[in-house]
């Protein structure tokens, strides 16, 4: 009998702690969007420790001037006097900037015209067209939630068990 009271009690403790810091907290019209937003696989990215880096005044908003100034101080600190980026001299500013070659942004994204080196310009430009994607009021402003990023939605379609998988069962016809 103690014994099973003594089940039931921790049974119970982890039920209350599954439950989370959720429960009781926000409430519910504040909390629906918390939760649809984890659903969406919200991210961040190396884009956002740049732009968290570059607000200079610390005031939690970057505007697109310390954006732009940003990435003119960051171009001088990635480039060391050279004139070019090559790849590796990238690879080497990703990890200490950007957490590493995985999170982006990528090399890519940088070298638009993809000759293997990243000028000055490409790099600012890259800088800032990515503050302007995340800039989505194009207020000029980039706040910490504009800096959050959403996987894209899994394409569904309609009695497909799992994209690329072959047509859908009962879908089409067999081919003759
Ligand atoms: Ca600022
Ligand atoms: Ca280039
Ligand atoms: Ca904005």
């Amino acid at each position: 009998m103690q014994r099973s009271i003594a089940l039931f009690a921790a049974a119970a403790a982890l039920a209350a702690c599954a439950g989370g810091p959720g429960r009781g907290g926000p409430p519910a019209g504040e909390q629906a969007p918390l939760g649809a937003a984890y659903r969406q696989s919200v991210f961040l990215t190396g884009a956002s420790l740049l732009f968290v880096q570059f607000d200079a005044d610390r005031d939690y908003i970057t505007t697109r001037a310390e954006a732009q100034a940003g990435a003119e101080a960051e171009w001088k600190r990635a480039a060391e006097g050279a004139a070019v980026l090559t790849p590796i001299q990238f690879a080497t500013w990703s990890a200490r900037a950007l957490g590493g070659p995985n999170l982006g942004p990528y090399r890519l994204a940088f070298d638009t015209n993809v000759n293997n080196e990243i000028t000055a310009a490409e790099f600012a430009a890259a800088i800032l067209t990515k503050f302007d994607q995340f800039d989505a009021d194009k207020d000029g402003a980039l706040r910490r939630p504009d800096m959050s990023e959403r996987l894209p939605e899994p394409v569904r379609r309609p009695g497909a068990r799992e994209a690329g998988d072959g047509p859908p069962p009962g879908g089409r016809p067999p081919r003759r």
